[in-house]
């Protein structure tokens, strides 16, 4: 339907920034996938000679599917350009992922890109962040103090549950918990980000500030390029 097209338009449109020789960092989710299969039929067909690394194991098993060649972390490995999804951005280009539970690898490589580009449907792009509930990725052993911590600064955590197991807790690729915070409205994300990089045992939060260079947004049949 819409949004499907709309996630087909954007990661298509990413291709654009890829050249031959490139190290590209993969993203996550629906809309990241969609660039990975794409940019799996330009490898098998001879027209992109590339590397990867990719920000989660599903995504990763879709690369090596795809016949792109991967790259396992070593030192001094830094990304050309990176190609991810987002569940929130605002217009200042500030981000809230983590929906797919993959936002520990993803701000990594998005660390340790020289461009990271995100792709999205028109459902993301928001006025103001905070609508989306704020990902977290936890340590299971702090996790009582972490709820405490976060429902302390309104943020109403909820324990991600495993989709095909509901009544078991999900775990991220790393064997952490998984929180969601509804705080609604996230009116100051760089405050709301060192509180929340200040409580023990969150790993990762999904707050992306100052990362992205551009946003290719899909609305209908158009494509926006969108930058900070
Ligand atoms: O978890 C993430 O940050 C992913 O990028 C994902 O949530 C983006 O959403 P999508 O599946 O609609 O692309």
């Amino acid at each position: 339907e819409q949004l499907a097209r709309e996630k087909q338009l954007a990661a298509a449109a990413a291709l654009r920034w890829v050249r031959s020789g490139m190290v590209l960092g993969l993203g996550s989710g629906s809309t990241a996938a969609c660039f990975i299969t794409l940019l799996g039929e330009a490898v098998r067909a001879g027209q992109l000679k590339v590397q990867a690394t990719a920000t989660s194991l599903a995504s990763e098993a879709l690369a090596r599917e795809g016949g792109i060649p991967l790259l396992e972390p070593r030192r001094g490995l830094r990304f050309d350009l990176t190609v991810d999804g987002a569940d929130e951005l605002d217009p200042h280009l500030r981000l809230v992922k983590g929906g797919g539970g993959a936002l520990l690898r993803e701000k990594v490589l998005a660390t340790a890109s020289d461009y990271w580009l995100i792709v999205a449907d028109s459902s993301k792009a928001v006025a103001q962040l905070g609508r989306f509930p704020l990902p977290l990725e936890v340590v299971p052993f702090a996790l009582p103090w972490v709820l405490d911590a976060v429902a302390a600064l309104g943020g109403a955590p909820v324990l991600r549950m495993d989709k095909a197991t509901p009544t078991h807790p999900a775990h991220s690729d790393q064997g952490n918990l998984l929180v969601d915070c509804h705080f609604n409205v996230i009116a100051d994300p760089e405050k709301l980000a060192a509180q929340l990089q200040n409580i023990p045992g969150i790993v990762e939060q999904g707050l992306f500030l100052g990362l992205a260079r551009a946003a290719v947004v899909a609305r209908g049949a158009e494509v926006q390029v969108l930058r900070p």
